[in-house]
């Protein structure tokens, strides 16, 4: 891909969007949205380019060492396949995280509370219907039962980040075209709402979305910025990471509709610190 240039016509337009009130996040997107490259839209926007260096503080995330060969990560209770590693953003795709008997007991205690899906309301800190997405949810609390406690320090240990800083997992069932819209996992600094949720135990710098079924079709995870897909398989996982919460972080993604059977995840979000 030619790296693209930086026109005047370009910064002008940035400078008059900035001006009129809307945030770097939403001009970072239009610019993305009129076919700019991501290095480019941080260029103009006056933000790292991925792969330069940050010139702020670096937020520490949660990280993953594989072994020598790159295809194993060590998590305690067993050894993990890597079938994808990506730097920008820092991504792995796991398998065999979840054993099947994992799966079913974290869907079989789920079931009767699944309620359809809310998000974070980022204008007031509360939740509200989201109609980007259409599954249906709840949420464990962290070491609810024995099977959530084996499976969270197992995280703990693959991404080498303390439990407390984890919010408790979430399951979402998706049925027939249900789906996910594309988004991003932290929580905008330019909202009002965002500073109540933060006192929960600061940002969210990564996120596990752990497969505990897989559709017969449809249903994949997609990240738009870098042209990646991954295919829901049970027991597998993606995990990215974003020590900038923003779209320069490239952690666009979202959840294909489903278009045969029906696709459950456990997702496990992570803090910058304690999550109370
Ligand atoms: O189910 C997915 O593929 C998906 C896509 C985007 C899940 C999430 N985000 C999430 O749990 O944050
Ligand atoms: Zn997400």
């Amino acid at each position: 891909m030619q790296a693209q240039t930086l026109t005047r016509e370009m910064q002008d337009w940035v400078a008059a969007q900035l001006a009129t009130g809307y945030t770097p996040h939403e001009v970072f997107q239009a610019l993305l949205d009129a076919g700019w490259q991501a290095a480019a839209a941080n260029q103009a926007l006056g933000l790292p380019v991925p792969g330069a260096a940050i010139p702020q503080p670096a937020q520490a995330v949660p990280w993953v060492k594989a072994d020598a060969s790159g295809a194993m990560v060590d998590a305690g209770d067993k050894w993990v396949t890597v079938s994808e590693h990506r730097s920008a953003p820092e991504l792995w795709v796991f398998g065999n995280l979840l054993s099947t008997a994992e799966c079913e007991a974290l869907m079989e205690a789920a079931e009767p509370r699944l309620a359809r899906s809310l998000t974070v309301d980022i204008r007031t800190g509360g939740e509200e219907l989201n109609h980007d997405r259409t599954s249906h949810g709840m949420f464990y609390t962290r070491g609810e039962n024995e099977v959530v406690s084996r499976i969270e320090a197992r995280i703990a240990r693959l991404l080498n980040w303390p439990v407390q800083n984890g919010e408790g997992l979430q399951v979402l069932r998706y049925g027939r075209g249900a789906e996910y819209k594309p988004h991003y996992d932290y929580f905008d600094p330019g909202e009002p709402g965002t500073a109540a949720i933060l006192r929960r135990g600061g940002q969210r710098v990564a996120s596990l979305i752990m497969y505990l079924q897989e559709p017969e079709e449809g249903g994949a995870t997609v990240f738009p910025d870098i042209g990646l897909r991954v295919r829901p398989q049970r027991g597998s996982a993606v995990f990215f990471s974003y020590a900038l919460a923003h779209p320069a972080s490239l952690t666009l993604h979202g959840g294909e509709p489903v278009k045969t059977g029906e696709k459950w995840i456990a997702t496990k979000w992570l803090r910058e610190r304690e999550f109370i």
